[in-house]
């Protein structure tokens, strides 16, 4: 092809131009006239402007990974919660003020556009937003990498509170359109279902099937300050016939098309649960409808340019977040021998070279199995494969190590146990060479509890790479007064020209090396920058404010303590001990209002599961305290409760900057990382939190003096249970714990209802307290105190809070992919390849 005729319009971005293709794009893109258009139709035409800007890099950055053959990574998953796009294209091309200049003098209002784009919420929480940060890290460091998953109708769901209770709500995202996804008609596979069996010498032949057609879209995945974009590629199903015509000529239009809805609902909505997997046949079917499209997709791609599988391992690196896309395993097998005729030996070889995996969860009701008889109906080819895969790996184990039976049954991938299951975990474990856990915490238990057979048979493939944020988004992008502080104290030198070459900007700031961060620290004890440090936090704290007054009709006070617990809702991430607490404190200033308290603001907001019943109970309850609290004169404005609703990620772009203290009390042992946790700290919140997830390297790298850690470790939560923990004893010997729990039970906070908190008080005192919150209760109150302490004296505190920003750069998820790239996908960095 002549690509002579192709020259980039090499699109500029001042003002004048940025104008001039807005303009453009409302008039014949949006189709609008500037007299009639809508706020709406401005944020299209201005998202379609900004999106030709990234198109540029992304087919320069496509075609050379290309021709040069790279070693690409696909990031499978289930999830990708990447919230809203502008503001961080915005970013990521350097033209946030110019769009804004450009659109004032178009006459629009810049924040009440950016403010109209819904969040892409296709993820339930910490799993999904870990995806996009990393999609973003990727690009950022010039690591080939492709996100595979599923283009969701609906999203999470919308949360609503009416008379204290969660109500739910499907999420239409897609209502205005999305402007930033390109879909690929022309890129559809057929993706199989049900069907049978059959064997014909040693070729498997599987007939018969239900199919569905999978098709792409595209979402461009631009890196930070660099040439460097990535795909993020979705599936949306498709009925490969689009209406039965028999049905529909005669005249029954519903059946007609009621095998199209039937097909294409697998990808019509994301499951709002991350805690107990529902076996729901629908799940089986999402996960293996997008894995087999991303494997023929990438294998696709990868016999455009290679004749046989010889170099499948340097070229494809398959990550696998958590289970969810396992099925990948026997579909990788599948294809090479069935579709491409590959002895079951090599197969197999190539696989465990081609696979990684983390694990993100330890909680046994949270592993993922599947009914042997489920996976027999809906994909019996697979179901065959996993136990050739069993017997292979159980020989191999047999060989090594004399046949012992139990250990056979303790790592067979079939749970014989009662109803037969394939533990995906398992499955997961055999196949990868690399298994790792995302802390050290947990990937040290992850060694000892779930996997511990398996690391003593396979312990090179066991590793850890501690979780990461983006500091674009969860900084620059969310936190603009503080970006600009540090912008101003330790140096970036806005519009530096990208390197092209190289791929890098000659002077990186803290932006792509988050490490930088520490030339902050001695500035703590400069009085100027600690006040325009506190004044940064004010201006944040007024925002939310501002928003929850408007939207929540609730008046806060920015001066006071804002306490905050933002995360999804679950018993072992205690929202319940938080409320103890504030109950406490309420019942302390009522009994003592004259006291010299420090005024305190408690923000809750989280999602729970539809099902999850205790997890609505919470929500209720702290919508019932906060009733009572913020109505009580006798408690003015010491101490306010606000539940904030529908959490999302745009809403913790909003709240988490405004945090001076984040609340990470997790049971120790039970939070896998958290992100959250560093989310706060590099916003400059103090942690109060159990030695848990990340949270013991926070403290590391903080220092132990910068952060209020309290309550039972992991080893001696072990111990509490081993002896027979009994919470009776701790509610009937400290008064204080027993009054709020009485309260609790006796409708205090309820008394339209008053025994509507009873199976919240047998929860924690008589059916055994599973998260031992009242064993941690005592210490967590008295790490309260501590915080009270502390915030009285406000340039003890800044200091602090600086010492937490200056120290979060082991937190980037740039640090986090820069090894996976090195240890587990052998591939190389932008940095790398330059320096050859
Ligand atoms: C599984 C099967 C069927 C339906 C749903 C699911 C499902 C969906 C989502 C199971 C789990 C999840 C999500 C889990 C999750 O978000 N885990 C969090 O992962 C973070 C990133 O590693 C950690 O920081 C958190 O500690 C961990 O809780």
């Amino acid at each position: 092809m002549n690509l002579q005729a192709f020259q980039y319009d090499q699109l500029s971005s001042d003002v004048p131009a940025l104008k001039h293709s807005i303009a453009n794009k409302l008039i014949y893109a949006v189709g609008k006239d500037p007299v009639a258009a809508r706020p709406q139709d401005w944020m299209h035409a201005t998202a379609l402007a900004v999106r030709d800007r990234l198109v540029e890099r992304w087919m320069r950055t496509t075609r050379e990974q290309y021709t040069q053959d790279v070693k690409r990574v696909y990031y499978l998953s289930m999830e990708f919660l990447i919230g809203r796009t502008f503001t961080n294209a915005l970013l990521a091309l350097d033209i946030y003020d110019n769009v804004k200049q450009a659109l004032a003098e178009l006459d629009v209002d810049f924040g009440q556009i950016a403010d109209l784009e819904h969040d892409a919420a296709l993820g339930n929480g910490g799993l999904g937003r870990l995806a996009a940060c990393f999609l973003d890290s990727m690009a950022t460091l010039g690591v080939p990498g492709f996100g595979y998953g599923i283009r969701y109708d609906y999203g999470m769901f919308r949360q609503r509170i009416v008379n204290g209770r969660q109500v739910e709500s499907p999420d239409y995202w897609l209502s205005d359109g999305n402007p930033w996804e390109f879909p690929r008609p022309e890129v559809q596979y057929r993706v199989r279902f049900g069907g049978r069996i059959e064997q014909d010498g040693e070729l498997t032949r599987w007939l018969d099937t239900q199919d569905v057609l999978a098709m792409a879209y595209d979402t461009i995945i631009p890196g930070y300050a660099t040439e460097a974009t990535n795909t993020l590629r979705l599936w949306s199903a498709k009925a490969t016939h689009e209406i039965n015509l028999a049905a529909f000529n005669q005249g029954n239009y519903f059946d007609a098309v009621e095998n199209k809805n039937h097909s294409e609902n697998v990808s019509r909505v994301l499951y709002p649960d991350d805690s107990t997997p529902a076996g729901r046949e629908l799940r089986l079917r999402q996960e293996y409808f997008f894995v087999s499209a991303s494997l023929q997709d990438l294998v696709r791609r990868y016999l455009s340019s290679h004749t046989g599988f010889d170099q499948l391992p340097e070229r494809v690196a398959i990550h696998l977040n958590d289970t969810h896309p396992v099925l990948a395993v026997p579909e990788l097998m599948r294809i090479l021998i069935d579709d491409h005729r590959l002895p079951w030996a090599s197969a197999w070889a190539l696989t465990q070279r081609v696979f990684s995996y983390t694990n993100h969860t330890l909680m046994h009701e949270a592993l993922e199995t599947w009914p042997v008889d489920m996976l027999g109906r809906v994909l019996p080819r697979h179901l065959k494969i996993i136990f050739e895969i069993n017997a292979a790996v159980l020989a191999q184990i047999t060989a090594r190590f004399g046949a012992d039976m139990d250990l056979m049954r303790r790592l067979s991938l079939i749970d014989e146990h009662g109803e037969r299951r394939v533990r995906m975990a398992y499955l997961a474990v055999v196949a990868s060479h690399k298994v790792n856990g995302v802390s050290q915490l947990h990937s040290e238990l992850m060694k000892q509890s779930i996997f511990a057979d398996f690391a003593r048979v396979f312990p090179e493939r066991f590793n850890n790479k501690t979780n990461g944020i983006t500091p674009r988004r969860w900084l620059s992008q969310a936190n603009p007064a503080l970006a600009a502080l540090i912008d101003r104290t330790i140096g970036f030198t806005a519009g530096h020209p990208a390197d092209h070459t190289a791929g890098r900007t000659a002077d990186p700031d803290w932006r792509r090396e988050l490490d930088r961060l520490k030339a902050l620290e001695p500035h703590a004890s400069d009085p100027a920058f600690a006040d325009a440090f506190r004044a940064a936090k004010l201006d944040n704290k007024r925002r939310l404010v501002d928003w929850i007054g408007s939207h929540m009709g609730l008046a806060l006070d920015p001066a006071s303590l804002f306490d905050v617990q933002v995360k999804r809702i679950h018993e072992y991430k205690r929202q319940l001990l938080n409320l103890l607490h504030v109950v406490t404190r309420y019942n302390r200033i009522v009994a003592n209002p004259d006291a010299d308290w420090v005024p305190r603001t408690v923000i809750f907001a989280g999602k729970a599961a539809s099902a999850y019943h205790m997890a609505k109970q919470i929500i209720h309850l702290i919508n019932d305290v906060a009733a009572t609290v913020n109505a009580d004169p006798r408690v003015g404005n010491r101490l306010k409760v606000a539940f904030v609703p529908n959490y999302s990620v745009s809403l913790a772009e909003l709240i988490i900057p405004a945090a001076d203290l984040s609340e990470q009390i997790s049971t120790a042992g039970t939070e896998a990382s958290g992100t959250g946790n560093m989310k706060f700290a590099l916003n400059g919140a103090l942690t109060i939190g159990t030695l848990d997830g990340a949270n013991v390297e926070i403290r590391e790298q903080v220092g132990a003096d910068n952060i209020f850690i309290f309550g039972n470790t992991a080893p001696e939560i072990d111990a509490l249970r081993a002896h027979g923990y009994n919470p009776r004893e701790y509610y009937e010997r400290n008064p204080e714990l027993k009054r709020a729990l009485d309260q609790i039970r006796d409708g205090a906070f309820s008394p339209d209802e008053p025994g509507r908190y009873q199976a919240v008080f047998d929860t924690l005192v008589n059916w055994g307290d599973h998260y031992l919150l009242l064993a941690d209760y005592d210490a967590y109150v008295a790490a309260q105190e501590r915080v009270d302490a502390l915030y009285r004296q406000p340039h003890a505190w800044t200091a602090k809070a600086i010492a937490n920003v200056a120290n979060m750069g082991a937190f980037s998820s740039d640090r986090t992919i820069a090894e996976y790239a090195h240890d587990i996908w052998q591939t190389t960095t932008l940095a790398d390849r330059s320096q050859r």
